[in-house]
């Protein structure tokens, strides 16, 4: 199915004539800037905006988002082209919801004009910054905490050019803040990583101080006391835009959105209460404000994100496309469900009140949403930068316990085996990873048999902590489980385990 481009496009001119229940709680333009977002891609449309749309719709505020992508002109131009406006769709077996946003208040394109951002991130009147950048983009080493500078980001914090990596941005651009005496600020990752606010603090510390320059003493100083950086837990199942995805929404709105996003009906946000400058009020659209978000991280990156990378590869090795359809293969229901109650709920205490296991429940029931069409391809991508807050952790934790990782180690050996590149009926399979390289050459001396690609792989230092990867019982429970994958295939390694 594919939209007709010439038909009317959504724009504030076209609003009127949406039906009613598809129209925004919030006209763009009519509520001022106080946000700003790094990340325009689909969760964050589907997502932070869909809460801060409601709340100001709810308790008032001016807290129209400026949204910002890094790379991305197309998202920039579409958005542009409809006035800010684009629409979600709830999808569930049951019902197709479909509403227009209207919580962004403009959009800028920070390759092309990084003068534009560092000039909001000075403003008074953004008091508030969200980020949803990806794990990548937090360029710190796992084992050390230390900053992993490369040559692009040095040369953003050293030399004077446009910045063109997220730190370098926000480097910049607190530095013009500080400079214009323009206020504290809020700063929100809202990236998949546990203590996500504490790294993204980790991060800007170390940036500030390799940009060493006359004031840095003072510029530190002020970065303490002006900036805060709560941690938060993000949860809502937003897959990449298809034909598909703009042919619903048209159909549902009688006018063409080209920057709609479809996502199951779930959300969740739980944020650490620190805005020294005032936030929207957010609670008013359900999310939980705590002063510790670490135990719904651990929660959500364990058992939700853990259970997704599982079925993303497993799934994707055997031939399906969908992590909905992934569920299907025999067995491996029954072994998700064995890794949620036996590895992940014995790794952690999850915050009062939650039991893992019924969440877990839960999470297996959101995956199996057969008209939320998640690729297992797009789960399965950067998985060095995901496997550790999603399953080594669980390892780690279960080892400090004396305790075997049996299915947290079957995702390793997963992973493992989908980074090979071949399914098991021999079609190949993308890898799409920043280490991609790295993966590449650590492989090439294997040969593929499995003793070899566990020793190699594990000898990636920024996926694989040192005690990990020295710990035997861990290695020989995943070359167990890569040998069982390579010689006999998913389906049957599944239907032995369970
Ligand atoms: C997924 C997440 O792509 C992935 O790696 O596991 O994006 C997941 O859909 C979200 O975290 C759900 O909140």
């Amino acid at each position: 199915m594919a939209v007709n481009p010439d038909a009317p496009r959504l724009s504030r001119k076209t609003l009127d004539g949406l039906p009613e229940r598809a129209r925004p709680l919030v006209r763009p333009g009519d509520v001022p800037a106080g946000v700003l977002h790094l990340g325009l891609g689909a969760f964050h449309r589907a997502h932070q905006a869909v809460y801060t749309e409601l709340a100001i719709a709810r308790a008032g505020g001016d807290w129209g988002i400026v949204g910002v992508a890094p790379r991305s002109m197309q998202t920039v131009r579409q958005l542009a082209e409809q006035d800010c406006l684009f629409s979600v769709t709830s999808l569930s077996g049951a019902e197709t919801r479909t509403r227009v946003v209207g919580a962004l208040a403009g959009v800028r394109h920070a390759a092309s004009d990084p003068a534009a951002v560092v000039a909001l991130l000075a403003d008074p009147a953004i008091r508030v910054v969200t980020l949803t950048v990806t794990e990548k983009a937090y360029q710190l080493d796992p084992a050390t905490g230390r900053l992993r500078a490369d040559d692009e980001l040095v040369a953003d914090l050293t030399t004077d050019r446009p910045p063109r990596t997220i730190p370098g941005l926000l480097v910049r651009g607190l530095r013009a803040r500080y400079a214009a005496d323009a206020g504290p600020i809020a700063l929100v990752s809202c990236d998949n990583l546990p203590s996500n606010g504490q790294r993204l603090r980790r991060l800007l510390d170390q940036a500030l101080q390799l940009s060493a320059s006359a004031d840095a003493t003072r510029l530190a100083e002020w970065f303490r006391r002006n900036v805060s950086c709560p941690s938060t837990m993000v949860d809502r199942i937003v897959p990449a835009s298809t034909p598909d995805t703009l042919a619903t929404a048209a159909s549902e709105l009688g006018v063409v959105d080209l920057a709609a996003v479809a996502a199951e009906p779930y959300r969740q946000w739980v944020i650490e209460d620190r805005f020294p400058a005032g936030r929207p009020a957010w609670e008013t659209a359900g999310a939980v404000l705590t002063d510790d978000a670490g135990p719904w991280e651990r929660l959500k990156l364990r058992t939700l994100n853990g259970v997704h990378s599982a079925a993303a590869y497993l799934g994707a090795l055997a031939g399906r496309q969908t992590i909905a359809e992934a569920l299907g293969i025999p067995h491996l229901t029954d072994v998700l469900r064995r890794l949620i109650t036996e590895d992940v709920a014995e790794s952690f205490t999850p915050p009062a009140g939650v039991r893992v296991p019924e969440y877990g429940d839960e999470v297996l029931g959101r995956f199996a949403n057969p008209v939320i069409r998640h690729r297992t391809i797009q789960v399965a991508m950067d998985g060095s930068q995901k496997l550790p807050q999603r399953v080594l952790h669980t390892i780690a934790d279960l080892r400090a316990a004396g305790r075997r990782p049996r299915w947290s180690a079957l995702v390793v050996a997963a992973w493992m085996r989908f980074v090979q590149g071949r399914a098991d009926d021999g079609a190949e399979l993308p890898l799409d990873d920043p280490l991609a390289d790295r993966i590449r050459q650590a492989l090439a001396p294997t040969g593929g048999a499995p003793d070899k690609v566990v020793a190699a792989l594990f000898g990636l230092a920024e996926v694989f902590p040192p005690e990990l990867a020295a710990d035997e019982e861990v290695r020989d429970l995943v070359v167990e489980w890569l040998t069982a994958l390579s010689r006999h295939g998913v389906a049957t390694t599944l239907a032995g385990a369970a």
